[in-house]
């Protein structure tokens, strides 16, 4: 396409200053030839009704209003009067959404679609769309109507949506940008790219979710502007009054999500897009990654010092040098001579084995993978029939189509001989997809895109989810439905349900260990909350301090992984020096006690949808100062961090949310709703327990399983008021808990300045295997005098380190203690 159309610089909008009656109409009957003039809707002159849906026509386009549920409101433009074929990679496909109930009404200039609580009102006179609450407070509006451009080049829209903007709206969400929480005032494109070493504000990165969340006055509401093509998004950036989105073609088609609160936005958008299954207990303890550990003499020797220096570690990943020439699926048998063997000395050892598999495969006769994909005709075709060839690793490639279902089977069961091999994760690279030289493919490049067709501006966004998609499925074959573990760098919206992601290569400097802070921060209020940035930065050399810092940061990362590239000094925990050691032992041992409470907080995303981080933005909508607060986070319900990310820090200043909080390292308690100054020696950060909460603590292990619980620690911390947590258990690797097969305990925490009860309820069929629970209470404001669970008396007992604590059966109810 002429690359002088330069759509990221067109004004996204030219309405020129003025209102809308300057607004240029140009919907011609009789224009069929090719222009880029813009048009826009004009008068609406009818509407049918469909079900839940209102088509509405100004004569010629036509836009489809549709109710999903009382909250979730879809709107689609066809400029010609067609529609689309009503398909989408990201929405998910058991998708179970109906209105509770929905009336429809016209006035003079309106018709109005209300749900319970909110209302979507068209103007007839300018075919301006606007949502509402149900007290009539205008949520969201146009501030032009729909429009779009025919393209010459291609056949197809550009299409556009311009929305009003509020003097006080902050913008969240957008998947993996590198920029400040709040996105108002800048421009974002989504385009998958491979972009090693990226910058602050370098825009496209790796993945594309094409979903915000405004919030003015308080109150929030969410777009997901559901389009594959190259989008594009001005958040009061061009026109301080009007906040924009765009494509490259596709059809304007978006989701209206109701709020009032953020934190129901990000589950509403769940609800749409699916969350993360259970991952596997292993794949959130620690792993240790490396471009590359080879050969074998050399994996075996780092997992050794694993064990030697009793750091705990779940996992060791292969980076590409393991394969034949880097041909997936085959292992080069100097490096590893007898991989089976490896894995499983590795895997008694506590080790689960994580290999990479890119797109890219070699041409190559010989090559079994190319031989099948070739007779088959599995790879991607340029426009007129050539094979799309590109040059990676393995030298001269053809890719898979992974929009086709008949391929991601095949992909799906190449995985045999590694799993067989025993090989227990993947990670999946370079499928933004990556191109040597090129960046990435042509845009001639045709996909079948489940029979809909497209060419590469279509699929471009989704190949890389589509890679793991068929990944996360052929491994669930071929483990016979153990949970897999897949990452992946490239990602559209939806992808959460296959898959964890990483934020791709980063650097390893202060700078960039806060972006990691605000990537992560918001790929989770993105729908891909199993999400991790390289520990220690992928290229450049990190020093003890950044390495450490970024190691504490990576314990309350959901996913926690070191990794680095080829060309840098080592990046063990040890390979700093003693007492950097020392350090980033501590902290990794405090995932490892954590972890029941992590894998209560993946239960609450999967289950419940909600985000595993949770900025300060999020917690507090209706306090405008947390709006632009980006360095404190909510890790799960219970834990509020705020990671140390300069040099030298000896303290920060720390927000903590309305309530009562505990320093984790020794319980001091701190009033919430307001900042705090937290000292920050080396060895500490600020992290926070809400009172009210229990949380429930492992022994260190030095992985997962590695000991039998027999007992269960749980924390109660004492506060004000009536508080819930869960604890969530289940056996860590299979689907059973899809069968309500896990155990889900819920406690009702109640404090008062002379006492504290505890009521425990439980769902789920699973029954571990601990009997009690040996509890701790932290923060009790009065000298206890009797402990009572179910009516008997119970003692308190003094652990090897002069704690209190007291033992209590499983199965109690109500525990009282005055
Ligand atoms: O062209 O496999 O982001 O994590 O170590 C580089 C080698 C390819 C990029 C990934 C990085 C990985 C590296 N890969």
């Amino acid at each position: 396409m002429a690359e002088s159309i330069k759509k990221e610089d067109f004004a996204t909008d030219l309405l020129g200053e003025e209102s809308l009656d300057n607004i240029h109409h140009v919907n011609n009957p009789v224009l069929d030839v090719p222009t880029i003039e813009k048009k826009y809707l004009g008068k609406v002159v009818s509407y049918v009704k469909d079900q839940s849906a209102f088509i509405f026509t100004d004569g010629k386009a036509s836009v489809e209003i549709k109710v999903f549920s009382d909250e979730i409101i879809r709107v689609r433009l066809a400029p010609q009067g067609t529609f689309l074929d009503d398909f989408s990679y990201a929405i998910k496909k058991d998708l179970d959404l109906r209105p509770t109930s929905f009336s429809f009404d016209e006035t003079v200039d309106t018709y109005c679609i209300r749900t319970s609580v909110a209302v979507c009102k068209i103007q007839k006179e300018n075919f301006l769309v606007s949502f509402e609450d149900a007290e009539g407070a205008v949520i969201n509006a146009d501030r032009a109507p729909m429009h779009w451009e025919e393209s010459p080049d291609f056949g197809g829209y550009y299409v556009y949506c311009t929305k009003e903007t509020q003097a006080d709206e902050a913008f969240f969400g957008l998947g993996d940008k590198s920029t400040n929480l709040n996105l108002r005032g800048r421009r974002f494109r989504n385009w998958n790219s491979d972009t090693y070493g990226f910058g602050f504000n370098q825009d496209p990165l790796y993945k594309t979710i094409p979903f915000y969340i405004g919030v003015s006055s308080g109150h929030a509401y969410g777009i997901f502007f559901d389009n594959t093509f190259k989008t594009f998004f001005d958040f009061a950036a061009e026109k301080n009054d009007r906040t924009s989105y765009w494509s490259e073609g596709g059809e304007m088609q978006y989701y209206y999500i109701h709020g009032p609160l953020m934190m129901d936005v990000v589950k509403r958008y769940h609800e749409l897009t699916g969350t993360h299954y259970m991952p596997p207990l292993w794949a959130i303890g620690y792993h240790q990654c490396r471009w590359s550990y080879y050969p074998e003499a050399n994996v075996r020797e780092v997992a050794q010092q694993f064990r030697k220096r009793e750091i705990p570690c779940d996992a060791i990943y292969l980076d590409i040098d393991y394969m034949d020439g880097y041909r997936c699926f085959t292992w080069n048998k100097r490096y590893f001579p007898d991989p089976k063997k490896m894995i499983s000395d590795l895997a008694a050892n506590g080790f689960k084995t994580v290999v990479m598999i890119d797109p890219g495969i070699k041409v190559d006769e010989d090559y079994w993978v190319f031989k099948e994909g070739k007779e088959n005709k599995y790879f991607c075709r340029r426009g007129d029939d050539y094979f799309m060839e590109g040059y990676v690793w393995p030298g001269r490639c053809q890719f898979p189509d992974y929009t086709n279902p008949k391929v991601r089977d095949w992909w799906g069961t190449l995985y045999k001989g590694l799993v067989d091999d025993g090989v227990a994760g993947v990670w999946n690279d370079m499928n933004e997809p990556a191109v040597f030289g090129r960046g990435t493919f042509p845009d001639d490049v045709r996909h079948y895109f489940e029979g809909l067709r497209g060419s590469h501006r279509k699929a471009h966004n989704i190949y890389g989810m589509q890679m793991v998609r068929s990944t996360y499925d052929g491994l669930k074959k071929l483990q016979r439905n153990k949970r897999p573990f897949t990452i992946t760098r490239a990602a559209y919206a939806g992808t959460q349900r296959y898959s964890s992601v990483w934020t791709g290569d980063n650097i390893a400097t202060w700078e960039h260990l806060r972006i990691g802070l605000l990537q992560l921060q918001r790929l989770s209020v993105s729908g891909l909350s199993f999400c991790g940035t390289d520990i220690g930065g992928f290229t450049g050399e990190p020093n003890g301090e950044l390495y450490t810092r970024w190691m504490q940061f990576g314990v309350f990362s959901p996913f926690m992984r070191v990794h680095s590239a080829g060309d840098t000094r080592d990046r063990e925990p040890w390979s700093f020096g003693p007492e950097w050691e020392a350090i980033c032992k501590k902290f990794i041992e405090i995932r490892y006690k954590l972890l029941p409470y992590i894998y209560t907080v993946f239960w609450r995303q999967h289950k419940y949808k909600e985000p595993i981080l949770r900025p300060i933005s999020l917690l507090e909508q209706h306090k405008p100062e947390n709006l632009q607060r980006e360095e404190e986070f909510g890790f799960g319900h219970h834990i509020l961090v705020s990671p140390v990310i300069h040099p030298g820090q000896q303290s920060k200043i720390v927000y903590l949310p309305e309530g009562t909080w505990y320093y984790y390292f020794d319980h001091t308690k701190y009033l919430g709703g307001q900042e705090h100054q937290i000292d920050t020696p080396l060895d500490k950060m600020p992290v926070f327990v809400r009172g009210g909460s229990v949380i429930p603590e492992y022994p260190v292990m030095q992985y997962t399983g590695e000991k039998n619980i027999d007992t269960l620690q749980l924390n109660v911390y004492w506060a004000e008021g009536r508080y819930d947590s869960e604890v969530y258990l289940d056996y860590g690797d299979t689907f059973a808990y899809e069968q309500s097969v896990y155990s889900e305990k819920h406690f009702i925490v109640e404090g008062k300045q002379d006492s504290l009860t505890v009521v425990q309820y439980q769902e789920g069929m699973y029954n571990e295997r601990f009997d009690t629970y040996k509890m701790y209470l932290v923060g009790v404001p009065f000298t206890i005098s009797r402990i009572d669970a179910d009516g008997s008396i119970l003692t308190m007992n003094t652990d090897d380190q002069g704690q209190s604590y007291v033992s209590v059966e499983k199965e109690f109810r109500k525990l009282t203690i005055i």
